[in-house]
């Protein structure tokens, strides 16, 4: 049996409005270390955005480095780390001189080709080529990995010098099972490590976390169908919420350690089990990390109100909506500062104005039309924009 600790999403350096979250990146994969040696891991896999921009800060480095090496246990556990849209893939792949006697492989490129032969780890890269590599773990067992780094359709094509007439889900479909039928049977146990999405089967949207960059505009979306047979297990990254997509083979979004926008407020957060047996069923178990501090959106009708449940409720972050019948006083906004380390922003919303006595609802479900339309009729006195005009506004949001 290989046991494997699939995570994503870690997002290093990554800041909360004005607040830096690296003392909890620390605690959460300090967490995820002490997780990888209790349950004895024989493999660790990070599926994409391992920092939150190209060019990262020293400190989300350092901490990916020390992470990695103790996560790596002194080489004898392999950790495959892929990049995801918020990685440069040549930077990711950088330190892989230096990382290979580590026991950590870094795939940046959608076409990264592996060096295989001696290293100083307990474990061998036996065979490697384009998208894979197989492993001879300490305990002699194979594990073959698909490896598949966020690619938009520009980089793809550089990479395969693809005919832009073939469509590209039936490339990669074919691309994937072409491997897999080359180098996966059941002598081994065979996954896929990705970063894009994938559209869970009767679906045709799918929610992208806030403040990710969206890829579903530049990318194509993998259906399930492009995964081979021969594959037990799909380790996804780039959804922030744990999910498990497709049943059989699993493929599964592990999730980010932490919450990192206001639209997973309340989410818990996991890293992801994975026990598989050549030629059968892989078993999958999600553990629920302890430490991040919740994402809380609050709505107080008196500032009063609010105060006394901050001073209540200090560990974690909270978005503030204060609806009032007169605009906020600097004062207050002040005090409610005074009393919470972690108010991220807050939102006034004001109850007494000309147009409405009701406070208006939430803007967060209306699309850019809904928007434009509410504000064409605050801006005059209520009266609903033409067709045309909504057709003009139309035109020029696609422009
Ligand atoms: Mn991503």
């Amino acid at each position: 049996m290989i046991s494997i600790l699939h995570t994503a999403d870690w997002h290093l350096g990554k800041r909360l409005g004005a607040i830096s979250r690296i003392e909890e990146q620390k605690i959460v994969l300090d967490e995820i270390c002490t997780i990888a040696d209790t349950r004895a891991v024989d493999a660790v896999v990070i599926a994409g955005d391992i920092f939150d921009t190209f060019n990262p800060p020293t400190e989300a480095i350092e901490l990916l480095y020390a992470t990695l090496k103790r996560l790596s246990n002194k080489g004898a556990r392999p950790v495959i780390v892929i990049a995801g849209n918020h990685d440069s893939p040549d930077r990711i792949e950088a330190p892989n001189p230096l990382a290979r006697d580590n026991g950590i492989i870094f795939i940046g490129n959608p076409v990264s080709t592996y060096i295989t032969g001696t290293s100083e780890t307990a474990f061998k890269i036996r065979n490697s080529s384009n998208s894979f590599i197989e492993i001879a773990c300490a305990s002699g067992q194979l594990l073959r990995i698909i490896t598949a780094p966020f690619a938009n359709e520009h980089r793809l094509q550089q990479a395969f010098m693809h005919d832009k007439d073939t469509e590209m889900v039936s490339f990669i479909t074919e691309y994937w099972h072409t491997i897999a039928n080359s180098y996966c049977d059941t002598q081994g146990v065979n996954i896929l490590v990705g970063h894009h999405l994938c559209l869970p089967i009767g679906e045709s949207t799918i929610h992208e976390p806030d403040d990710e960059k969206p890829i579903q505009a530049i990318s194509t979306l993998l259906p399930p169908s492009t995964i081979p047979p021969h594959i037990q297990y799909v380790a996804l990254g780039h959804l922030h919420r744990y999910q498990k997509v497709h049943s059989q083979p699993p493929i599964v979004y592990s999730g980010s350690p932490l919450a990192y926008s206001f639209s997973e407020a309340m989410q818990k957060k996991n890293v992801v089990l994975v026990s598989l047996e050549p030629n059968s069923h892989a078993e999958i178990t999600p553990i629920e990390l302890q430490s991040p501090l919740m994402l809380i959106t609050k709505t107080f009708h008196s500032c009063n109100d609010a105060i006394e449940w901050l001073a209540e409720n200090q560990n974690c972050y909270v978005e503030l909506t204060i609806v009032s019948d007169t605009y906020l006083k600097p004062a207050y906004v002040q005090k409610l500062h005074q009393t919470h380390a972690g108010i991220v922003s807050i939102i006034p919303i004001v109850s007494n104005t000309q147009q409405s006595s009701t406070p208006q609802e939430s803007n967060q479900n209306k699309s850019m039309e809904e928007l434009f339309e509410d504000y064409f009729m605050s801006k005059k006195n209520g009266q609903k924009p033409s067709d045309e005009i909504k057709l003009l506004f139309k035109r020029i949001l696609a422009q």
